[in-house]
């Protein structure tokens, strides 16, 4: 029934009685019998809309999973996830260290959008990413969904900048960059302190080992929330130092060469944490209408705590902190099974700020009216097509340095230009390869060679690119 006929029926002058029983009692039914009808299609509808998990993990190396190429691990559970949904060899993280890392996924902005330009403090008392950001928690959160962080945070460490300030109904973690796994101790300079946080109050859960408790938490929280639909950021804290796998795998790989051997065993714990998280979807009978995206904060770390570095980036020059290929180029996935294609691969270029407005597409959220002017792009038809364009022609990047000399990429096309590069991996020490480094990734995907001086049009064009990008910002 169209809203315009009521208008139809009272404005007749002459109502018999039949049209005094329609206008009266048949019209009411229906409206009634609409709203129910309605009132269920919503409930159908909402019922129907996918869980989303997204799984962020801590200082993974560009190809530390067997399905990207590492032949000494033992990766089955992320495997899945490739063979299962798809496997992304272009993508990018829009920043080579954590707090931006995470600020621009959680945004859909750059770091320098979101507020975050460079990792916030870990100490207690420090706020963080700016609470007028509106992170996808909170859109998913008013689309009717239950939000959940566990692990990770290191975006802000006062009541408003912490998870439950920033869209998330429950949350279970640390708050700075990096714990002990089993005392829950900040694992980077004193004074020591306590880091274990539920719902923005300390917890104290001595000797528990935090991977393994996790897990239970994502169980725990699906268990709960399987009625309603859910949003749940596991940023999981592996395999970010202190190495702490556990004994099994230590056992596994006791011949591999340190510092590979305790990376390697921590990877393995990570895979077999995430494999529990899975497992805890099927059980649910949650598989076939959760959305698992999977994607590596940035490259793997090649500072002395982590033994100076038991990551791999292959071929690939950087390590984090760099924004050479490896140390923004992450190992990205996604799984939704009977709804994404299975176990294909896509090589367009992509960026984790393009998960916002994804997820929100294939949740059916719509973001038009919001106003975010997110830099991210729906990468729904990149998932549909191998064939399909990438949204990014052209990609920047900006870390560390502050306004002196801070490291700089901009990508265009397969062009891409670095300017104050750092590499994190050269033999021997971090080095720093002159004032520009450019490339054509088509040619030269190692980045061994800076071709600079043989195409001085395109550096200034590129310098220009950058130049214009700085001044948006402001
Ligand atoms: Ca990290």
């Amino acid at each position: 029934m169209k809203k315009g006929d009521n208008i139809v029926f009272f404005s007749g002058k002459k109502l018999n009685q039949s049209l005094v029983n329609f206008v009266f009692k048949v019209i009411p039914l229906a409206l009634a019998l609409t709203f129910t009808v309605s009132v269920q299609a919503e409930l159908i509808l909402e019922k129907k809309r996918p869980n989303v998990i997204i799984i962020y993990t801590d200082d993974q190396g560009s190809i530390d999973m067997n399905a990207y190429g590492a032949t000494d691990l033992v990766t089955p559970h992320m495997d899945s996830l490739a063979k299962d949904g798809i496997r992304f060899t272009q993508f990018y993280s829009a920043a080579p260290v954590c707090s931006p890392s995470r600020a621009a996924m959680l945004s859909g902005k750059t770091p320098q959008r979101a507020g975050v330009p460079g990792n916030v403090s870990s100490m207690e008392g420090v706020p963080g990413m700016p609470t007028e950001q509106v992170l996808m928690p909170e859109i998913f959160k008013r689309a009717g969904y239950r939000t959940a962080h566990i692990g990770k945070w290191h975006l802000g460490y006062t009541p408003e900048t912490m998870p439950n300030g920033q869209g998330f109904d429950e949350s279970y973690g640390h708050m700075g960059g990096c714990i002990d796994n089993y005392s829950h101790f900040f694992y980077w300079n004193g004074p020591n302190r306590h880091d274990l946080w539920r719902n923005g109050s300390e917890i104290w859960e001595d000797g528990q080992y935090f991977p393994q408790r996790m897990a239970e938490e994502a169980r725990s929280f699906m268990e709960k929330n399987g009625d309603q639909p859910f949003f749940m950021y596991w940023a999981i804290n592996l395999p970010h130092y202190p190495m702490q796998g556990i004994s099994k795998w230590r056992e596994v790989y006791r011949d591999l060469p340190e510092p590979r051997r305790q990376y390697a065993a921590f990877v393995s714990t990570m895979d077999e944490m995430i494999g529990s998280l899975l497992g805890a979807v099927d059980d649910l009978g949650l598989r076939e209408n959760t959305i698992v995206v999977f994607q590596s904060d940035h490259g793997h770390s090649t500072e002395v705590r982590g033994f100076s570095g038991g990551g791999s980036a292959g071929g690939l020059r950087g390590a984090k902190f760099s924004l050479f290929e490896g140390g923004i180029r992450v190992p990205a996935l996604i799984r939704w099974p009977g709804h994404i294609p299975a176990g294909e691969v896509r090589d367009q270029f992509t960026v984790s700020v393009d998960w916002y407005p994804t997820l929100a597409e294939l949740c059916g959220i719509d973001l038009d009216q919001m106003n975010l002017k997110l830099d991210g792009k729906s990468i729904v038809s990149v998932l549909n097509s191998a064939e399909a364009c990438t949204p990014h022609e052209t990609f920047h990047w900006q870390s560390g340095g502050g306004n002196n000399n801070p490291q700089w990429a901009v990508r265009n096309g397969s062009w891409k230009l670095i300017g104050n590069p750092i590499d994190t991996s050269a033999p021997g020490g971090w080095g720093r390869p002159g004032k520009f480094f450019l490339v054509n990734l088509a040619e030269d995907p190692n980045e061994t060679t800076d071709v600079s001086e043989m195409h001085p049009n395109r550096l200034r064009q590129m310098v220009q690119m950058h130049s214009n990008w700085i001044d948006s910002l402001e």
